[in-house]
This record gives C-alpha cells, structure tokens and sequence, in this order.
C-alpha cells in the first residue's frame, strides 16, 4: 500500500467562486516529493511570466508534504508559497499549525487559491464541502481576535490560518498567522492573501479520515524511538528552556548578533536579551504544533506591567535579534510589546525590524529627517516610535506607507546612494545573523531560493565550527548538502527540521519514517536528487520572471563588504570579495549551475527538466 497522499488538490476561483477537485498526479510525487516541490511545479507550469503578484492572476498554495498530520513526530506543518510581492519571485513559508494536520484530514494534499473574491471571505473546509463564507465582520480585525471570533463561533478544534490589516492593507511582507504567534510566508504570502480578498481559511475534520499510511506498525516503532532518541539528548532539558533564544549567546560570542541595522554584529546590552533572561524572568508556558515533543513556542509576558501594559508573545530568536539589537531595543519587555504587535497586525518580524532599523540608521545619518517621517523622531533604542511605526506599517499610513514596501524599494525611493544600508537580498530583508565575520553564510543568503533567510542553511553554525581554510570547496559542498536536506527534504516531505538540527535526530531516520509512509524505499541519494530538482526549477522560475541571470542576483548587501565591524573581538572584520566570489563559483559548481547561476542544459536534462530548457530558450534566455 502506498500512503502519505490524500490524493487530492483543491482549486478555488474565488472570482467565479468555482471549487475544483483535481488528483494528486503521480508523477509529481515521484520527482517532487510534496510541500515546496508541488508548489513551485505549479507555479511553473500555470503562472503565466510577468504576473502582478497581487493581482488576480497569482496563485496562493497551501501544500502539505506526504509527512504532514502523520503520527510521527513534527508533522504539524505546510508550506505556503506564491509569487512574492516582496521580490518579484518565489516565495514561500513553512507553518505549523492544527490547520496543517486538518486540511489532510478532510481530504487535500493542497489548496491553491486563484482569482479574487468581490467581498471578504473566509474559506471554510470541510471532508463533505468547501464554501466561502463572508467575512465583512472580520475584515479590519487583528489576527488574534479574527481567530477568536472564528473559534468561538466553529468550536475551538477548528484549525484556523488568518491575515490581520497588514495583509489586508497588501504590506509586501505581511505573513499567514496561526494560534497565536504561528507566521508563515516571510516573502509577503499575507500580502497575496489580503489581494484575495481572503481573510481566513478554516479547517474542520470533524468526520474526517485518517491520513493512508504505507506501514503504520512500523511508523509507529520508528516515532516511538525518535522521540526517546530526542529526549535522551543532553541538549533537550536546556532547549525545553530555552528554545531557540539559545542562539543569543551563541551569535554575540561569534559576533554574528545583528546589532544597529547589521551595522555591528555584538550588542551591549545582550544579558537583557539573551535566553536564560527570557526563561527566568519573562517565560510563563510553551507550546507547539501538532505531533511536537519539543516545543519551541516560549510564552512569555511583559514583566514591567506598570510600565508595558499586560502582554504576552510568543518569542523566538529572529524576533529578539530583530526586534531587540537590531533597533537598539533595551529589555525583552519591549521585544514583548513589539513582537505581540507584529503578530496581531499579521507582519513578518524579520522584514519590519529591517525596515524600521534601516529607517533609524537613515534618521540618525541625517539622510532623512521629521519632514519625510511625518513629524515623528526616530533613533536606535526609541521604543515609542518603533511601536508607532509598526501601527502604521500595518495601516500604510504616512511614512509606514514606504516601509510597507520593505527596504529594497524603500531605498530606490530615497535616493541618495543608500542602498547599501539596505539589509536584503533579491528584496526579502536578512534574517538574525550578521556575516561581517562571516562570508559562507553571506553565500547562504545570497543564493537562498527565497531571498535573504536561514530556512535554507543555517550555515553559520557549520561555518563556525571548523576552519575550512583551504577547503573551499568542501566548504561549499557542504552547504549544499545542507541546502538539499533543509530547503530539499524538510520542505518537500514538509517536517519541522528541529529535532534534526537541534537535537541531532538522524537524517536517515527521517528517510525510515518517510518510507514507512509512504512504502517507497527512498535512499539519501533520491531524496538529494528530488531536492535538486526542486531548487533548479526555482531558479528557473526567478531567472523566467526576471527575463534573465546575472550572478549579481545572488550578491548580500554592500554593508558586510564595505563597512568593516568596529566592536568587539572581531572589530575591523569584514567579507574579502575575492573569497565570497570564490566561495560562489564552488557554490554553483556543486550543483551544476554556470558561471551565472543558472543550471547548464545537462544539469536540467539529468533532473528530467527538459521542459526548463525549451520554456527559457524560448524566452531567450540562455542556456549553456
Ligand atoms: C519564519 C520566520 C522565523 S524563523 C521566525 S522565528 W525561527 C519569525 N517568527 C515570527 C513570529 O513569531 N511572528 C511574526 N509576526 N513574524 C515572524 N516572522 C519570523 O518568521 C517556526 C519555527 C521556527 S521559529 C523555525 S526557525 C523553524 N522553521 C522551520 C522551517 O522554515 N521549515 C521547517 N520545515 N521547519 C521549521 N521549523 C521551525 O519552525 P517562515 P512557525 Mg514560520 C511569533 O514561517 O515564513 O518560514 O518564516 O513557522 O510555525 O511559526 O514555526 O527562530
Ligand atoms: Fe513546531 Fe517548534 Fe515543535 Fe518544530 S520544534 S514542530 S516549530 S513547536
């Protein structure tokens, strides 16, 4: 028996509010697994090049993997991709969420919704309908309370994915949220939704069926062990803690812990910030998605309530470095405060404290002053104003309207040779490392199929670790392999990679759990061959948008070349060009990709992606 596949897409055409229902094809679990390989095989074969993304004419694509609403372990999760209104190319999103596993049980592999409702709607979806309700009474409503309305009118099983007035508003980097404190689709998915005219999808499998499983006795022996594996590990009691906040102290010692826009990877006031401040002094409770052992939603309140009001967030390490250092943020409780915000606005974390730290940075330079904010001061560390901003981000009001827009075209719309303050690549802002004194993960950044994040590679760990001068090339390769892993199987079978790269589950274990699935006798090397095909058809797809390639596309930004570190141990550090240019090449040499980039004819024809070759020749864009 084969298993992990409901069997099912669903379609909507919220314009003629049709509902379609096609098969899974067979062919595409074969060459792209599930999660991010069916999305981008959709996007490449139905979006036609040049599509506005936040017109009708983009697809939103919620895509489970065969792993998704298993009895494993971790498999709460989907990927949520489109055409990203951030950077003009792919984006996509990892969530987990009761939403994921529910979806499946009602029946569907993926959802893919087309066109634009004429009214607010939410998608209700259930094993025996799917409708689209009106949701004029949501629409305006922060995300939290859209989920509490949705929740307490569909009982509290429901699972829930919903847009807050950023989405709604069409902010570039507007996210899909979830149980409080679950965002996903960093690269604007939020944004495509509210162009929709979406503001939830509803997930109920009351009568639903269980999801096929190829050996269960056996799935059930591999998940009983992985979980005992993960607790066994000495890491486990201080990352039940700690979550992911442990990297706090871990990127200041290696001066990677973006301070001041990334303009100084070490940050004075770390103790207030770091992990074992958040777990002693700020941390109430944990929570996870679905099938998770070991949680990393750290609950966490404001302490000084006199001053900060009485909230709670859900805080995670991007949110601290972003929302902390990186605009000069002093105390957790303000990261609270901040972080809160962003999640009932319904933005990415990431991209507004990028736009808001490059706004200070811009503020403090005198390159803009009170008349272009609209009267308001700005400046590392002013807490007032960075809440403001937020507001107005959402809103698209005043100067919110230009960081709305993130900060590649926040540059091209100042002017005055400020790009290189700008921390994105491609348009989608950097996540928390800074890579003054580290050049591997700049690579990791520059060639991410999704613009600036970590999903991909968390290189920087690998990078620190041992010394790979004099092995460049080895260096290389293993980014890819964790590239093929992280961004290939994780995304694609769609699982939450935590328990891999944190408590060291092994790889070929979740290989078992997969075959036991889905009854195939996938080895490393298939999966690594289906990961490859996957980011090749990615590139393809960003080079057809674009109309071309240029290696150029994959450069971070101009700050960690030109403006060497002036604090700490690492002070004067700064990424040599020759090495990164160096490091590029290996990097594409290892997939087979040319000089630009771009796959060659024989590496796309090896992946079976022929199609690739004829579609961009016709488009004259070269392939060598
Ligand atoms: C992810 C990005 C991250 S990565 C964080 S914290 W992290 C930020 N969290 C935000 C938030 O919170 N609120 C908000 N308004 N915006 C936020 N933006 C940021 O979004 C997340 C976990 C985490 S927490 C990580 S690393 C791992 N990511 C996984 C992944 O990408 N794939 C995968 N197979 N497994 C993963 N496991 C972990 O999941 P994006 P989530 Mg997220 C409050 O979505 O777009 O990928 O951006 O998904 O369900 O919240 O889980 O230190
Ligand atoms: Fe979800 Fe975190 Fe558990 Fe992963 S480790 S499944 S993201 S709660």
């Amino acid at each position: 028996m084969s298993g992990g596949y409901t069997g099912k897409f669903l379609k909507i055409d919220l314009t003629s509010e049709t509902v379609k229902e096609i098969e899974t094809p067979d062919a595409w679990k074969e060459k792209y697994l599930g999660g991010r390989g069916f999305a981008i095989k959709y996007l490449w074969e139905n979006l036609e090049a040049g599509t506005e993304p936040l017109s009708p004419d983009n697809a939103l694509i919620f895509a489970t993997g065969p792993i998704t609403g298993t009895p494993t372990l971790n498999s709460g999760k989907l990927v949520i991709a489109s055409k990203s209104p951030l950077t003009g190319g792919y984006g996509d999103g990892n969530i987990g969420t009761s939403f994921c596993v529910r979806l499946k049980n009602c029946g569907y592999d993926m959802v893919v919704l087309e066109g634009k409702a004429d009214h607010p709607v939410y998608i209700s979806i259930t094993p025996e309908n799917v409708e689209l309700k009106d949701a004029s009474n949501l629409w305006g409503k922060g995300v939290i309370k859209t989920e509490n309305i949705l929740k307490d009118k569909l009982g509290e099983r429901t699972g829930v994915l919903s847009i807050g007035p950023a989405g709604e508003n069409r902010v570039r980097y507007a996210t899909v949220l979830s149980e409080f404190g679950r965002s996903g689709g960093r690269p604007g998915m939020g944004a495509v939704m509210g162009s929709k005219n979406v503001k939830a999808l509803i997930a109920d499998s009351k009568n639903g069926k269980n999801i096929p499983i190829a050996d269960l006795e056996r799935l059930k022996e591999l998940a009983f062990n992985a979980r005992a594996t993960i607790k066994q590990r000495d890491f486990y009691k201080e990352w039940l803690k700690v979550g992911t906040t442990n990297a706090v102290r871990w990127t200041q010692e290696n001066s990677i812990f973006p301070s001041y826009n990334f303009q100084e990877g070490v940050y004075e006031h770390v103790d207030a910030l770091d992990g074992e401040t958040m777990a002693n002094d700020y941390k109430y409770g944990r929570k996870g998605c679905p099938f998770c052992q070991m949680p990393c939603g750290l609950l966490c309140e404001t302490k000084r309530k006199d001053k900060y009001g009485d909230i709670d967030a859900e805080l995670d390490y991007e949110n601290v470095a972003l929302l902390g250092s990186n605009i000069g943020m002093k105390n957790l409780d303000e990261v609270i405060v901040l972080n809160r915000l962003c999640d009932e606005l319904g933005i990415d974390t990431i991209s507004s404290g990028n736009s808001i730290g490059f706004a200070f940075e811009l503020f403090e330079k005198g390159i803009i002053d009170e008349e272009t904010t609209g009267g308001l001061e700005l400046g590392f560390g002013n807490f007032e104003a960075a809440k403001k901003l937020l507001k107005m981000i959402a809103n698209r009001e005043g100067f919110g309207d230009l960081l709305a827009e993130g900060t590649k075209r926040m540059a091209n719309e100042i002017g005055k040779g400020i790009e290189k303050f700008a921390m994105n690549v491609k348009g989608l802002e950097v996540s928390g490392y800074d890579c003054h004194n580290a050049p591997g993960m700049a690579v990791t950044f520059g060639v991410s199929p999704i613009g600036a994040h970590h999903k991909d590679a968390w290189f920087v760990a690998w990078e620190k670790r041992e010394d790979w001068s004099g092995r460049r090339k080895e260096e290389m390769e293993a980014l890819q392999r964790m590239q093929r892993i992280r961004g290939g199987f994780f995304e694609a079978a769609v699982m939450c990679r935590l328990p891999w790269i944190e408590l060291d589950l092994p790889f070929e274990d979740h290989i078992k759990m997969l075959n036991a699935v889905t009854g195939k006798t996938y080895d490393k090397k298939e999966i690594f061959e289906i990961s490859d095909r996957i980011y090749a058809l990615i590139r393809a797809f960003w080079a057809r948008e674009f109309g071309e390639w240029k290696r150029e596309h994959d450069y971070p930004p101009e700050r960690w070349f030109e403006d060497p570190l002036t604090e700490g141990p690492q002070e004067g550090v700064k990424v040599d060009r020759d090495l990164f240019e160096k490091l590029l090449n290996y990097y594409y040499q290892a997939y087979g990709w040319d000089e630009r980039g771009l796959p060659t004819e024989e590496t796309l024809k090896d992946l079976g992606l022929d199609f690739v070759v004829s579609e961009l020749e016709s488009r004259n864009i070269k392939v060598s």
